[in-house]
């Protein structure tokens, strides 16, 4: 269960091809917010999206790390500034959107997944589709071929302007927070409490680094009593007090790789790997959302999926506040 820093485990994985077929509806009541629409690129780029598909399957045949590296870029690009790939840029002084301690090592599988994506779309339709809108999708493939569910990601976003690594602090989620501060911050971003406990199943995928963690576990009064014990015995072996940097765990040490409901399952049996996930289930507020996803996985599927679309409206610009980038790693002036 431990993976040294950057190292990839797609030995581990079963790839499910992605055989979902929707519907062009917007999967949140066939209403685009922000003027996006799934149709945005039908004439400058109608094969935007089996592109995007095509470098997301190669991508992650070559390395599976790319499922959670994708899909939480994707969600602290939302959280900062909006969806607008601002986490992308990459600035020689190191000050940049990704480059703030919160950005919480992001996995450098998701940065290269959109650059190459982007790279085989302007093969195709030079200049005219999104970084932001390309990441949104790749983090859509990404749930889809992990055997998660499928949806209609709305187009259009601009890709920002702005990208600095001082406008990071508090406006991402931290490891140690509960129900209330939590649900408070995903209100911000328009996201309600059952979107909250909705998109947190994402930790179904994915690996954490033990210094996220271990304050629950070597704690003065003991290892945090909502640990089933077995578990924390686990985490404990895995990361040892004086762990390093590098060392990370399975966020789900049920079925990792799998995009499933088991995390909330995990919830109820002590195993959430962060006070933030095991709050869910402590809390009397979320708890119901979490036994009816844990019950029934399509629920758990549906409430997903109308959370993703949401989360990809979250600070959409258009006109001058935004561009559609060259290089998704740098603005275009
Ligand atoms: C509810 C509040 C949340 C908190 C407190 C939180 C916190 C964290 C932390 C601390 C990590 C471990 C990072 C590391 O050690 O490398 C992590 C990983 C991850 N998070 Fe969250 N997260 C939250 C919500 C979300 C959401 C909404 C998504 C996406 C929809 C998401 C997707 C992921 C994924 C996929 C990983 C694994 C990354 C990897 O393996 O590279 N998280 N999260
Ligand atoms: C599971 O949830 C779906 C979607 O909400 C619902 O249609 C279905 O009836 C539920 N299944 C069971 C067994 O409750
Ligand atoms: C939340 O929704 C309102 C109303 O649609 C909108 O004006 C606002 O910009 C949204 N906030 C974010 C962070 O997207
Ligand atoms: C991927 C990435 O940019 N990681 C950075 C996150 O922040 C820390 C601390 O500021 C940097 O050391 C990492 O390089």
């Amino acid at each position: 269960m431990e993976r040294g820093r950057g190292k990839s485990g797609s030995s581990l994985l079963a790839v499910a091809a992605a055989a979902v077929m929707v519907a062009a509806m917007a999967a949140s009541g066939g209403e685009a917010g922000a003027g996006l629409s799934p149709d945005h690129y039908r004439r400058t780029c109608p094969g935007v999206e089996s592109i995007v598909r095509s470098a997301v399957a190669r991508k992650v045949r070559e390395t599976v790390v790319t499922v959670p590296a994708t899909l939480r870029l994707f969600f602290h690009d939302c959280f900062v500034e909006g969806c607008d790939a601002s986490v992308m840029i990459a600035t020689r002084g190191r000050d940049a959107e990704k480059d703030a301690p919160d950005n919480m090592s992001l996995a450098g599988d998701g940065f290269d997944m959109v650059v190459r994506a982007k790279k085989a779309v302007e093969k195709r339709c030079p200049g005219v589709v999104s970084c932001a809108d390309i990441l949104a999708l790749a983090a859509r493939d990404v749930v889809a071929m992990s055997s998660g569910p499928h949806w209609t990601v709305e187009l259009g976003r601009l890709d920002g302007l702005i990208s600095k690594a001082g406008r990071v602090a508090g406006r991402l989620p931290g490891p140690d927070m509960h129900v209330k501060d939590l649900a408070a911050m995903f209100a911000k971003n328009n996201l309600t409490l059952l979107d909250m406990v909705a998109l947190s199943g994402a930790h179904t995928v994915g690996f954490a680094h033990c210094t996220r963690f271990t304050d629950r576990l070597y704690r003065r009064g003991g290892v945090d009593p909502s640990y089933n014990p077995a578990y924390a015995q686990q985490l404990m072996a895995a990361c040892p007090r004086d762990v390093g940097p590098t060392i990370a765990v399975n966020m789900d040490p049920i079925t990792p790789v799998s995009f499933d409901n088991t995390y909330y399952a995990n919830l109820a049996g002590g195993l959430g790997l962060f006070t933030s996930d095991q709050a869910l289930y402590a809390d009397g507020a979320s708890r119901p959302a979490v036994t009816g996803f844990a019950k029934n996985q399509t629920r758990f599927f549906e409430a997903f999926k109308d959370a993703m679309v949401k989360l990809g409206r979250v600070g959409v610009k258009a006109g001058r506040h935004g561009e559609i980038r060259r290089d998704c790693t740098a603005f275009n002036t």
